[in-house]
């Protein structure tokens, strides 16, 4: 493919046409014209080239990247180290598939994820190819290591889009809408939302309440395993109050369920730890990952205690793809990049930007209700501000006056009225405050 308008790359938010160009709503149209209508699109100007932080458009316009493909392109897009690794192991050995004959990069890649995820103790894992995968596989870990057969997942939960992942996803619309009946003994209990819950309600309260919920209408002794995000993304970037999960953890503990963390969108750097569970101290049974992990290939992986892992009988676990070489190779060197450029300290300093200028521009503006999060994982909830009630229109309004200006900002929640910032670890702070300035901006012309 070759660049469209422009020889050299802009290095800023540069936009040289309206959005969408020319170019983009012709390729729009084609894109009607075969991609099925299911699919969603939430900025529609098409990209061709990236950089640290950067979209370059087919038009020659250059965009910030606040949702780097919703929190994949943490160590960068491209990644130089991921290219050169990708590079020489698609020429060497593109696939083999993990089940006929093994190779040493799939082996590799799970040593980095039993010294990476929570606890020092015997770690096993598998590779799969997506996160909604990953899901599936750590309930056959549960299911296989419990003998029990019921899942328990959180209010504003978000596991994927294949049944099983839909059946533990608590939103409806658009997710789920039509494609009923689901998997059987999925249950949801109340989560803890801190915004949203009575005022002052504690952690430990928060899990009586869903405990309670749980032992009536599950059984306690039914329980093959609690599944939580541990900082919840797609419901609209939700931290627990403190000692939500440790509780709940030790509820598991107690009652033999597994305790299952779905660090896929909150894993690898992104909230400044390895894992948003180290923030809590939270040892996991089982760590489920994905996005992040491979720098923008498809990769993704359970991880868990030998003994509940090794519960799957051979043969138990497989797929074609799962663990592919090329996206083994990716891995290895995202994590490498991760450490070598501290990328956890780079979220630390990119949440403190974000939360410092959000909090100012919330001071300014009531309808930004809460900014909250961890990290480079960040949520700002659009209200009414006479009743706090959730303004999806008002942070659809802001994030496509934002898109406008060339900042791919999105929203996300339970009640769609989340602004979500989930930049590259890499992105320089002058882009970051560049993005910020425009989000200023339309808070100033749009709201109060
Ligand atoms: N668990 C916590 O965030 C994916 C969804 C995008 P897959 N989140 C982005 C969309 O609208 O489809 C996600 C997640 C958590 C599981 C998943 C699923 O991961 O790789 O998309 O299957």
């Amino acid at each position: 493919m070759t660049m469209s308008t422009t020889s050299v790359r802009a290095l800023q938010r540069e936009l040289v046409t309206e959005l969408p160009g020319p170019r983009s709503r012709s390729m729009l149209e084609r894109r009607g014209a075969t991609v099925a209508r299911g699919v969603g699109c939430a900025v529609p100007t098409f990209i061709e080239a990236a950089g640290a932080g950067l979209l370059h458009d087919v038009d020659g316009n250059t965009l910030i990247d606040l949702g780097s493909g919703l929190g994949v392109t943490s160590v960068g897009n491209p990644a130089p180290e991921v290219v050169t690794a990708v590079r020489e192991q698609v020429a060497s050995l593109t696939h083999t598939c993990f089940l006929a004959t093994p190779y040493e990069g799939y082996v590799a890649v799970c040593e980095e994820l039993a010294r990476l995820t929570p606890g020092d103790h015997p770690k096993r894992s598998v590779l799969l190819s997506t996160g909604a995968e990953a899901v599936e596989n750590a309930v056959k870990v549960a299911r296989a290591a419990t003998g029990r057969t019921a899942i328990v997942a959180l209010d504003h939960a978000y596991h994927g889009r294949t049944n099983l992942a839909l059946a533990l996803t608590a939103k409806n619309a658009p997710y789920k809408q039509h494609f009923g009946p689901f998997v059987p003994d999925i249950h949801h209990i109340p989560a803890s939302y801190p915004y949203r819950d009575p005022k002052g309600m504690t952690g430990k309260e928060a899990v009586s309440r869903a405990v309670e919920t749980l032992e009536r209408q599950v059984g306690a002794e039914n329980v093959a395993a609690v599944v939580v995000e541990p900082l919840q993304g797609e419901g609209g970037i939700v931290v627990p109050a403190p000692g939500f999960l440790t509780e709940l953890a030790d509820w598991c503990r107690r009652n033999g369920a597994l305790f299952v963390a779905d660090e896929i969108q909150s894993g690898f750097c992104r909230t400044g730890a390895w894992f948003a569970s180290d923030h809590e101290g939270i040892t996991p049974d089982l760590v489920i990952t994905a996005k992040a992990l491979a720098g923008g290939l498809p990769l993704a992986g359970v991880t868990g205690r030998a003994e509940f892992m090794d519960a799957v009988q051979p043969g138990g676990f497989g797929g074609t793809f799962g663990g592919n070489p090329v996206a083994c190779a990716a891995a290895l060197a995202a994590i490498r990049s991760m450490r070598e450029q501290d990328l956890r300290a780079k979220a630390r300093q990119i949440g403190t930007t974000l939360t410092t200028r959000l909090t100012a521009i919330a001071a300014a503006h009531p309808e930004v209700g809460e900014v909250r999060g961890r990290g480079a994982m960040i949520g700002a909830e659009i209200v009414h501000p006479d009743t706090g009630r959730p303004d999806a229109h008002g942070a659809d309004r802001l994030a496509r006056a934002c898109q406008a200006e060339g900042v791919v900002l999105l929203t996300v929640g339970t009640y769609g009225n989340v602004l979500r910032f989930l930049p590259s670890l890499v992105m320089p702070e002058t882009l970051l405050n560049d993005a910020l300035d425009v989000l200023e901006e339309s808070c100033d012309r749009l709201l109060g």
